[in-house]
């Protein structure tokens, strides 16, 4: 395999990770990413983690919080200037004060949360200083996609391309690409009108794959979907080409391609890498299992793809030095199903299990060790309460919530203010029958485990007498804070 970075990318990681572990002595620090595919739910984790440690959210499996130790919890500057800040007031005013979910984030942003405690022994307490900044980076998960590419030449990355463009799930969405293709010589002259008409045409069809109801997982590359601020640049202008010769004629089709595609790696890929992930410590992946469940066996066989991929990138690569120093400081990885507010809490470790089945088995063909793995199943912002039904002589657990504008079942429309109780309907028992795929990708019907999904505004929040707002409700996060922080709390 063609080696992934070159002398200086890892002088300049081994420079940067020294640094910012030497700052670390004086004022430390934890870098935190939150990663996972667009809507999985990164932004309204961020903000309820943030707004729960503020607000001295009920932790109660959250040590540090639960014995009091923690004095204060404040934002502070962050410490890349040149980051977007992740714009925590603005997600707080709509979840809070308007009652609606933030909006999407497209790029890469960043927070610092420093947490004032006592240590909870008393060695610890003279020496240590009883503070600790955590950085929260915000960055879409299709971004992480891209790191396979630094070990493929722009010819494995065309025949790859056309290889997953005619699997049967892909078949329709990417025909009209392959159509225009076809027309293409690759050792015809360089054009830039060609060179951007292939590129829409492809970019659509990877748009068209996520935007599909099977939630087929994202192809490379990460930044045709989400191109961030090089959007028109030559790096984010190419497409893979078909029937390609061994060596590109100089000026031709072909060789334009090839530049940009190396160009790719070299200005968005690397940077990306070297930049962000190499200097995190530690890592929460999300997930949206619900979403997967709701749409049958192929999109969770995809979703099972997706998560080993991601995985994949932070494992411990042999001879490769930009893994191998990003991925032994990431020390521990959570992967958790978000939105577990859409079930009854009897299913709530139900939906662990599947989530577990789902993460060992690409743990197992990610390779990954070294870092230690746990999964939730939770809900960073409760958007729903439990209760009961009773319907003949049965009575059904159901969960109340006030449905978004527009979401329906079946032939009835909600407006967005009234609440309504709502059957979620079960998961099954054994996390097996989730995974057999029964030779289709579409929804299964009639006895499948399809839950009943409809989204709900987030919840009205309670005011104490003297009006002050409490902390976001949640299921579950604390476990996730004591997992990703609390040993640094100790
Ligand atoms: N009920 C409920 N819904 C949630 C929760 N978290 C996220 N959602 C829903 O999922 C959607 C996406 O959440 P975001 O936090 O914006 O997801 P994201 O990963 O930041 O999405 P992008 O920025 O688009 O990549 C929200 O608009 C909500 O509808 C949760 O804890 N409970
Ligand atoms: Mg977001």
């Amino acid at each position: 395999m063609a080696s992934l970075t070159t002398f200086t990318d890892e002088a300049r990681i081994a420079l940067d990770t020294f640094s910012g572990r030497a700052a670390g002595l004086f004022s430390p620090s934890l870098r935190l990413g939150v990663t996972g595919l667009s809507r999985a739910g990164k932004t309204v984790f961020i903000t309820s983690f943030v707004h729960n440690l503020i607000h001295g959210g009920r932790l109660p499996l959250f040590e540090a919080q639960k014995s009091g130790r923690i004095s204060r919890a404040f934002l502070e500057e962050q410490p890349d200037d040149a980051v977007p800040r992740f714009q925590y007031e603005d997600h707080v005013a709509a979840l809070v004060d308007q009652r609606i979910w933030p909006d999407s984030t497209r790029a890469i942003s960043e927070l610092r949360l420093t947490i004032e405690f006592e240590s909870a022994s008393g060695w610890n307490r003279m020496f240590s200083a009883g503070k600790l900044s955590v950085d929260l980076v915000d960055y879409p998960g299709e971004w992480l996609l891209d790191l396979p590419l630094l070990g493929k030449s722009y010819d494995d990355f065309s025949r790859e391309a056309f290889e997953l463009a005619r699997l049967p799930v892909r078949a329709d969405l990417s025909e009209a690409w392959r159509e225009l293709a076809a027309t293409v010589k690759p050792e015809a002259d360089a054009d830039e009108m060609t060179a951007r008409r292939l590129f829409e045409s492809f970019a659509a069809y990877l748009k068209a794959c996520k935007d599909d109801e099977r939630a087929l997982s994202t192809l490379p590359p990460g930044r045709f979907l989400m191109p961030g601020d090089l959007e028109g640049s030559p790096a984010l202008t190419f497409a893979p080409l078909a029937g390609l010769a061994q060596r590109a004629r100089p000026g031709s089709l072909h060789a334009m391609m090839e530049r940009r595609y190396e160009a790719y790696k070299t200005h968005v890929v690397k940077p990306f890498f070297r930049e962000h992930i190499a200097r995190l410590d530690r890592q929460i992946v999300l997930i949206d299992a619900m979403q997967a469940l709701n749409a049958g066996p192929g999109a969770i066989a995809d979703l099972e793809r997706a998560v080993t991929e991601i995985l994949a990138c932070f494992r411990p690569g042999r001879g490769n030095l930009l893994t191998d120093l990003f991925s032994r400081r990431i020390d521990r990885i959570l992967v958790a199903a978000t939105k577990a507010d859409h079930l009854h809490h009897e299913s709530h470790d139900r939906l662990q299990s599947i989530v577990r089945r789902l993460t060992d088995r690409a743990v197992a063909r990610a390779n990954l060790s070294g870092a230690e793995v746990d999964v939730l199943a939770l809900a960073a912002v409760r958007a729903t309460r439990e209760g009961t039904v009773k319907q003949g002589r049965e009575t059904l657990p159901v969960i109340i919530g006030t449905p978004i504008e527009g979401e329906t079942i079946g032939k009835e429309r909600f407006d967005g203010s009234i609440e309504t109780a709502i059957f979620p309907g079960d998961l099954p028992e054994k996390a097996d029958v989730v995974f057999q795929d029964f030779g289709t990708n579409h929804r299964q019907d009639a006895n499948d485990p399809t839950i009943r999904f409809v989204r709900f505004r987030p919840p009205r929040l309670e005011r104490t007498a003297e009006g002050v707002t409490l902390s976001l409700p949640h299921i579950r996060l604390d476990r996730a804070l004591q997992f990703l922080i609390g040993d640094h709390l100790a």
